[in-house]
């Protein structure tokens, strides 16, 4: 008999910027995830395609087939709404907004009715150019700080031999780092604008890659990050509860439930062996040779 997967019950999941299509993604842990999920409603919250990439130097896996796949098997069997926004690395949607074709729908935002608050749902990149800066910080940090004072070391010589003064890279890399502080605050901000404009008292983006739940200004600000490096989703509880979950989490979820569904099929089957009707009845020959 073919034993039914064992799965996590979500009444809404919010995912984004899976960048299927681009070389290096969690492609395997979002699969992982996907297959072990069951959820009413399936938000796929901008850049679950990366057509930029796909343009340039990435690759169409067979993990990222398998993860549409996943997702067109939860439409068929298990009902689940799909709602697929854009985002801006699949901003080639735009052209076609807003479709539906069976429970699939992709448009540019969402309004999600939670049980305690109404949340504007869209990918976030509207507000920004923020990233872009970002994304060069990022770098900047990755090749660590030794690395960048050895840099500032040859370039002083230089600027020495040119006659200039030395140039302070910790200062000035301060002051970047500041304003791009100042800026996620400013991208807040405007998320929390945009959410009153629509009279919403929540918000669910994406676009940032860093998963966030917290209360700006009375709204309730979340992010579900990505499935490149961070793996995160937002999930709505059967309860209403809304918060983020990590991969590592969803993994020891998992386990306990297989651990108690393990336990539950023991017991159920203990007590089938020694279910009355399980107990063999003595023939006439064993009754007769017994006494
Ligand atoms: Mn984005």
């Amino acid at each position: 008999m073919k034993r039914t997967k064992v799965k996590l019950e979500y009444r809404t999941v919010f995912l984004s910027d899976t960048h299927l299509g681009m070389r290096e993604t969690g492609i395997q842990k979002l699969n992982h995830f996907l297959s072990h999920i069951s959820c009413k409603t399936l938000v796929l919250n901008g850049d679950f395609i990366d057509g930029w990439a796909l343009e340039g130097s990435g690759e169409w896996k067979k993990a990222h087939t398998r993860c549409v796949r996943l997702i067109l098997k939860m439409v068929e069997k298990e009902k689940t709404k799909v709602i697929y926004l854009r985002g801006n690395h699949d901003d080639f949607l735009s052209r076609i907004l807003p479709i539906t074709f069976d429970r699939i729908k992709i448009c540019e935002k969402y309004i999600h009715k939670g049980k305690e608050r109404k949340y504007l749902v869209l990918h976030g990149d509207c507000f920004d150019s923020f990233s872009t800066k970002r994304k060069w910080i990022a770098k900047i940090g990755s090749i660590g700080y030794n690395n960048l004072m050895r840099f500032n070391r040859i370039y002083n010589k230089y600027r020495k031999f040119r006659g200039k003064k030395p140039f302070s890279l910790s200062a000035w890399a301060k002051a970047k780092v500041k304003s791009a502080v100042n800026h996620v605050h400013r991208y807040e901000d405007s998320l929390a604008n945009m959410a009153r404009k629509h009279k919403c008292d929540g918000m669910i983006c994406g676009h940032i890659h860093v998963a966030a739940d917290r209360i700006i200004e009375g709204i309730h600000y979340l992010n579900s990050g990505d499935w490149v490096e961070s793996n995160t989703a937002i999930v709505e509880e059967k309860n209403g509860h809304l918060g983020i979950l990590s991969y590592e989490q969803f993994c020891r979820n998992m386990k306990l439930l297989n651990e108690s569904n393990y336990r539950s099929r023991a017991n159920f089957s203990s007590l089938k062996n020694n279910h009355p009707s399980r107990i063999r009845k003595p023939t006439t020959l064993e009754v007769l040779s017994a006494n």
